[in-house]
């Protein structure tokens, strides 16, 4: 590393690492000293470097955190590439501090005793560690740290880090939830990947407006989930929770909260597109305001500053780049989807196969999160594991439906319980049930449980002859894909949108976490085409209703208005297209 080039990444990074060190060692007051000065690094506008060299030692001292020894140790790294005391600590303990502190629920002084008992130095020499049974033998391990310590490792490899959005939401719902409690915050918003809901997050990022920002840091750090404390300021704070997950959280100025509420949502892409923006004005944006000079123009609010930028607001689901800006400078977005438009749900599952919730239990549950209707779709009989419906039993199921419907009719509900089927597609494109009884259902959905493997032609026909019935109305999840577990089976998503357009052909996003399956591009897809879709639970239990809100963000993702999604429509209205189509 040349001395002349030293960044502040890399800065913070050393101080950062020193104070894991020193924490290893159990020194009380140190560490955090540490994680204070990177902290301040990481916050500054301005290269370390460059503050060195026009205003020398003095300049470093100025720096928030930076006593005596910091500046000492800094100025070294400015002149030398090195800093001896660091390499001395790094020796005692010559561990891979980046790779292990990312497993989840591995903290420092664990880092130590793994090394000094185990001469663990990195991820592959925990694996093989663990794998070999040798943590849980180490006093005050154990098995369940041997298994956590398995499970982060595998989690690391897979996912690159990544966090499946609807599996770690609730927990994040809860923490914004608990911060906004506190009087002392005013304002709070989860921002970054999460409030566009991608499908997978690498980290957390919260911004908050209060003026008492020590009392709000002083309780996110000792949150009961948190495992490690990376830094704690009056600015900015970041945790590990015992998950692996990082948070991170901001305080910021009310003027500027909207500019940085802008800037924190990202994506990076679109944020910068949009200075180029401002430039191209003669303005500045940056995470504290849109400037003309030194003049704020805007930063209050995200939509003050899109309207000074020219342009119609842009809904966070929307900010990756895929043309949202041109639109909105033209005022030609579309109206999306809205999170309170969906009226009912087409894929519900019940204890009549693999659901937990008998059929009126699942009705109950629909109605009180304020659906109109479901349609009852249990599997078939090729899937004997979840106890598929044969012919037989669906027609009793029907009349069941029949009859849990009349008992609704006479206490006065509106509520309707619809009939239909999660039909398995066989190897050719033939049906799991006959035409005489996929006839008689309100709703006909079919799926691909079976021969992932097929060639994308075999795989495109198999579908495509299934769409050809006159009695399939829906396909379910179209690409299979189960993300971070299963990629997508070959098909030709043009071909089968071409298909859906000519039957008319409804096919699903399916709302599951994991699932996600129409993705954002084919929905996109499916809206140019002209082809409807619809956003289903896939409700196995009754508190899977909840995931309807990740299908919706999925197609607002995918840029779809409530008239591309037949289940936004009043019941009549979809029944008519299905109908008719
Ligand atoms: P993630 O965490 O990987 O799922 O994705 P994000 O989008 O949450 O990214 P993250 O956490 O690295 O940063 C949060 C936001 O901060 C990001 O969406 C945009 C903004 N941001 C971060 N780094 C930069 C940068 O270098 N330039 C600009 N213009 N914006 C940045
Ligand atoms: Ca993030
Ligand atoms: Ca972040
Ligand atoms: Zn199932």
């Amino acid at each position: 590393m040349a001395s002349s080039v030293i960044t502040n990444e890399e800065i913070a990074k050393i101080l950062r690492e020193i104070g894991e060190y020193l924490e290893m060692e159990g020194e009380a007051f140190k560490p955090r000293a540490y994680e204070k000065a990177a902290e301040a690094v990481e916050a500054l506008a301005e290269e370390v470097r460059e503050i060195y060299k026009k205003g020398s030692l003095k300049a470093l001292e100025n720096i928030p955190g930076f006593g005596v020894s910091i500046t000492e140790k800094v100025e070294e790294l400015i002149k030398t590439g090195h800093c001896r005391y660091y390499e001395q600590l790094k020796k005692k303990i010559p561990v891979n501090l980046g790779e292990l502190s990312a497993v989840g629920g591995l903290g420092s002084k664990n880092i130590k005793r793994l090394y000094q008992e185990l001469g663990i130095r990195n991820l592959k020499e925990l694996e093989k560690s663990a794998r070999a049974g040798k943590i849980k033998n180490l006093e005050g391990f154990g098995e369940k740290s041997e298994e956590n310590i398995l499970r982060g490792i595998e989690f690391l490899k897979q996912s690159g880090g990544r966090f499946v959005l609807g599996l770690v939401m609730p927990e994040i719902n809860g923490i914004a939830q608990q911060l906004r409690n506190l009087k002392e915050v005013k304002k709070l918003e989860v921002a970054g990947s999460v409030r566009r809901w991608k499908e997978t997050i690498g980290d957390v990022d919260i911004l908050a407006v209060s003026n008492k920002p020590k009392a709000v840091m002083d309780f996110f750090v000792s949150l009961p989930q948190v495992a490690r404390v990376f830094a704690q300021g009056e600015t900015k704070s970041a945790i590990k929770l015992k998950n692996g997950m990082d948070v991170d959280l901001r305080v910021v100025s009310e003027n500027s909260y909207g500019a940085a509420l802008n800037y924190f949502t990202g994506s990076k892409d679109h944020n910068v597109a949009l200075r180029e923006i401002a430039i191209k004005k003669g303005y500045k944006l940056n995470e504290y305001g849109l400037f003309k000079g030194k003049k704020p123009i805007a930063g209050r609010t995200e939509k003050e500053i899109y309207k000074a930028l020219g342009m119609d607001y842009i809904e966070p689901e929307m900010r990756e780049m895929v043309g949202e800006i041109g639109f909105a400078q033209k005022h030609q977005l579309p109206k999306l989807l809205d999170y309170g438009d969906i009226k009912g749900d087409l894929q519900v599952q019940t204890n009549w196969t693999d659901g937990v919730n008998s059929i009126e239990e699942m009705a109950i549950a629909a109605m009180s999160r304020g659906l109109e209707y479901i349609v009852i779709t249990d599997h078939t009989k090729r899937l004997a594991m979840t106890g598929g419906l044969d012919e037989k039993r669906i027609l009793k199921q029907m009349a069941e439906i029949d009859k849990i419907n009349l008992g609704f009719r006479v206490k006065g509900l509106g509520f309707r319980i619809l009939k239909g089927t999660e039909c398995d597609i066989l190897k050719d494109g033939s049906l799991d049930l006959s035409d005489k009884i996929l006839e008689k259902l309100d709703v006909v959905g079919v799926s691909v449980h079976s021969l992932f493997n097929l060639s994308r032609k075999e795989q495109t026909e198999r579908i495509k002859r299934t769409m050809n019935n006159p009695n399939v109305d829906i396909v379910f999840h179209p690409t299979g894909r189960l993300i971070q577990r299963r990629a997508a089976y070959e098909v030709d998503m043009d071909e089968i949108i071409k298909i859906a357009k000519k039957t008319g052909t409804i096919l699903e996003i399916n709302a599951s976490p994991e699932r996600l399956d129409l993705r954002d591009q084919h929905i996109r897809m499916c809206v140019e085409a002209g082809v409807k879709m619809s956003v289903d639970s896939d409700a196995h239990s009754i508190s899977h209703f909840g995931f309807l809100e990740y299908g919706i963000a999925q197609a607002r993702r995918g840029w779809a208005a409530r008239e591309d999604i037949i289940n936004a429509w009043p019941l009549e209205k979809m029944l008519n297209f299905l109908k008719n189509k």
